[in-house]
């Protein structure tokens, strides 16, 4: 695992000074779910498949940005899916953007989970590795990370950071956040899953929703690398998950690479109240 956790480090550290000076226009292709790629999507998934293809821990790579998985190493008892530049569309306008990683043992289920890690470019460069805590670390200026704390949410936040085409929510779901507002949570939604999540885990709780809508009746957010990472580092946070109904994110099982589903990410008091109403 401190391999995996080292090739995550000198990824994160790569990807930050591409984002500084790299091309941010198009790449002529789409990927599985049909975005537009960037350049920096394709050059972020490059710089994070060489690294892990390194490691003969790996058995295979799962990326936002490839149609299938990738075998790497056969002996390996890995299998790392991961999205490589998480808001990526918001590069343009120098928001924080981050790269997402799950590490599964054996095979590519949400209870076979030993690892999730996320990286933020922001003003600062940050790692959040959770294996069985979850620890904060920051680049310093000898490029190394230093371990900050460890994070824990509170029982209840104050942070409402939600998502989704509004004229396409539930009612119920336009309900419940209605409710938090009229009880005093604030907005907060930058539109990256990665900067929006760090907030709310900073700030010690709150929730963070990506419903389903009339239009992405699944959600939009992909199960494998977006959404078991960070169920798993919330819960070993003390927070807790749920699709809206489910006791937990890592309840989901993965029949597709690049299934979505609805998600809901919290403190406790946060995620009894969407599935309670
Ligand atoms: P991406 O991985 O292509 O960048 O898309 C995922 C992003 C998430 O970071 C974010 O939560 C969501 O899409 C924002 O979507 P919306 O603009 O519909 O709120
Ligand atoms: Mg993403």
């Amino acid at each position: 695992m401190q391999e995996i956790i080292k090739a995550v480090q000198d990824i994160a550290i790569k990807i930050s000074e591409v984002l500084k000076y790299g091309d941010l226009g198009y790449a002529a292709s789409s990927n599985a779910t049909g975005d537009t790629q960037l350049k920096l999507d394709i050059l972020s998934d490059e710089i994070i498949e060489n690294r892990l293809k390194e490691l003969s821990s790996i058995k295979a790579i799962i990326s936002e940005e490839k149609d299938a998985p990738l075998s790497v190493n056969d002996g390996g008892e890995y299998i790392i899916a991961y999205d490589p530049l998480d808001g990526s569309s918001l590069v343009d306008v120098n928001f924080a953007v981050g790269s997402i990683f799950g590490v599964y043992k054996g095979s590519l289920e949400a209870r076979n989970l030993v690892a999730a890690l996320y990286s933020v470019y922001g003003p600062r460069v940050e790692l959040v590795v959770c294996d069985d805590s979850v620890k904060l670390f920051r680049l310093n200026r000898d490029n190394e990370f230093k371990f900050i704390k460890n994070l824990e949410l509170n029982q209840k936040g104050k942070i409402n950071a939600t998502g989704g085409t509004q004229k396409g929510w539930s009612d119920s779901h336009r309900a419940m956040i209605k409710s938090l507002f009229d009880d005093g949570y604030r907005l907060r939604y930058s539109g990256a899953m990665v900067s929006d999540l760090h907030q709310v885990l900073l700030k010690g709780g709150g929730l963070f929703s990506y419903p389903a809508t009339t239009d992405a009746p699944n959600g939009k957010l992909r199960v494998a690398f977006e959404v078991l990472p960070f169920a798993y580092i919330y819960e070993k946070a003390g927070g807790a998950t749920t699709n809206g109904v489910n006791d937990s994110l890592l309840d989901i099982k993965i029949e597709q690479t690049h299934q979505t589903t609805p998600c809901y990410f919290g403190s406790k008091f946060e995620i009894d109240r969407v599935k309670n109403g």
